[in-house]
């Protein structure tokens, strides 16, 4: 039995594979699927990319697909880049974004910085059997990026709790306490019955 993820974010895929391996299905990502092409996500929230990927995806596969639309909504940029965070300052390019956030944030005071990181995850079956879930966790951003693990804006994400930012968490330290971490205890909650429906 196989599951496909719909990403094409390598950073989504390590976790995903290392949450999902005691579950003992077969993981497979968009890198299986060369000949998928460019999914527009031309949704206005989470929930909706997340499913025009899932969909796109279970449509190609014929398999059940699990789709994660994920940003950082920033309060003080007014909940900004949140569902653009992968396209804020171009295309999917992580130094480039990280710039814009610090750049738009330069006026802003260290008690000011709060932000959260928001995941929802759609799994979809071919038949059309949905399950939806969130998770989300709480921050600062930084003013200088620290450590060199996560993807994305994991090296400015600060986890007061912690102490550390992302980026200098392990892999299974940050699942524990990631937004897409939450979201995919949540989801292994209804897992089974959701792939036997
Ligand atoms: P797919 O659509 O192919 O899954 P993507 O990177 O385009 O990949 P999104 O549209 O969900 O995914 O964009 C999410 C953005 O938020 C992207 O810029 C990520 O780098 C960032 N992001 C999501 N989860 C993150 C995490 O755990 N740590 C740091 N940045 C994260």
């Amino acid at each position: 039995s196989t599951l496909v993820i719909a990403t094409r974010n390598q950073g989504k895929a390590r976790e995903f594979t290392e949450m999902l391996a005691p579950k003992g299905i077969t993981i497979k990502t968009l890198a299986d699927y060369p000949d998928v092409g460019v999914i527009k996500e031309t949704g206005s929230t989470f929930e909706e990319n997340a499913t025009i990927k899932a969909k796109a995806i279970a449509d190609h596969t014929q398999l059940p697909v699990l789709a994660d639309d994920s940003g950082l909504e920033v309060t003080a940029l007014n909940g900004e880049p949140g569902i653009y965070s992968a396209r804020y300052a171009g295309d999917h390019d992580d130094a480039a974004n990280n710039a814009k956030l610090l750049a738009n944030l330069k006026t802003v005071p260290a008690d000011k910085r709060q932000a959260v990181f928001h995941t929802t995850l759609v799994l979809l079956k071919p038949n059309g059997a949905k399950l939806v879930v969130n998770g989300e966790v709480q921050g600062q951003i930084l003013t200088v990026p620290r450590g060199e693990n996560g993807f994305g804006y994991d090296p400015l994400f600060y986890v007061p709790s912690k102490g550390k930012t992302m980026a200098e968490m392990g892999e299974d330290e940050k699942n524990a306490i990631s937004h897409r971490g939450r979201a995919t205890k949540k989801m292994m909650t209804q897992f089974d019955n959701w792939w036997e429906a």
